[in-house]
């Protein structure tokens, strides 16, 4: 991992996208005790060429006693297109929901802001203390819902899929995602571990969330331009949404 400093990672960013960075690192930093985790060395800064722009990649990694890696990537094409990633990875024994989100810019507007905190139980439902700390939160109202692609069976009924149309509705987004990531913190940070055949439940699931994420052909699509075929394989496979084995674990 290359440790960027604060203003490299947010210069020349769309500004939602570098209110979210701040108000993530800034939870995580209240509620989690942060060690760092290790990319591998070539994979924490990455500069590559799409249709003559330049596309840079940077990644700010961490783990924690619940969580096996979160993750933080801003990307950025040219002047054209500027990516927000972030996925929370809990650590198999723990029966916790994956925290992921994507905000996707180009020349000034935001076609895609999403959120949610996916289930990763057998019944693919939130658990009961989730599900009752999000619906307590004050409603959010929103004039452009977008439909979750077909891979997207792995979201909840949570799940905040929205173009803002505007700075209050992107002020509304991001008070959502602040709420969600708070909640998950608190909740993660209070729980116990699980038993062996929980978390064989856990890693499968985890399993499939990665590998549906795998089939989003848009971000697919922008890494293989800048990066050929198999570089992208790689990264959507080892950073963006690796799966862990249950050899690894033991
Ligand atoms: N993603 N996104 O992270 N993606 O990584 N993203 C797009 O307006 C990148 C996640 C998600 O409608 C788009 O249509 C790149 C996580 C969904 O078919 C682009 C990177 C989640 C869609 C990118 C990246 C997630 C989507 C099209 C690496 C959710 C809609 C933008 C840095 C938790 C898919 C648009 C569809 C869209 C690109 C969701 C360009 C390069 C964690 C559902």
């Amino acid at each position: 991992m290359l440790e960027t400093s604060k203003s490299s990672l947010r210069e020349n960013k769309n500004s939602l996208i570098c209110q979210l960075a701040d108000r993530l690192e800034s939870v995580w930093k209240r509620y989690l005790n942060l060690e760092p985790y290790y990319l591998p060395d070539d994979l924490g800064y990455v500069e590559g060429r799409l249709e003559g722009e330049k596309l840079i990649i940077e990644n700010k990694c961490y783990q924690t006693p619940q969580f096996r890696k979160i993750h933080l990537e801003l990307a950025k094409v040219g002047s054209t297109l500027d990516i927000l990633h972030c996925v929370m990875f809990p650590r198999p024994n723990y029966a916790l929901p994956m925290f992921g989100t994507d905000i996707v810019a180009g020349r000034g507007s935001v076609s895609a802001a999403i959120a949610d905190l996916s289930p990763l139980n057998a019944d693919r439902t939130l658990p009961e203390n989730y599900r009752n700390a999000i619906g307590a939160l004050p409603p959010s109202h929103f004039s452009q819902y977008r439909q979750a692609p077909e891979w997207g069976d792995i979201f909840s009924e949570f799940c905040l899929f929205i173009r803002p149309n505007s700075l209050e509705e992107e002020a509304q987004f991001l008070s959502v995602v602040e709420s969600y990531v708070e909640i998950h913190c608190q909740i993660a940070i209070a729980s116990q571990p699980v038993s062996p055949e929980v978390q064989a439940e856990i890693l499968a699931a985890q399993s499939y969330y990665c590998s549906q994420q795998q089939q989003n052909d848009k971000t697919r699509r922008i890494l293989e331009k800048a990066f050929g075929l198999e570089w992208a394989d790689r990264y959507m496979k080892t950073v963006l949404f690796d799966t862990i084995s249950s050899e690894m674990v033991i």
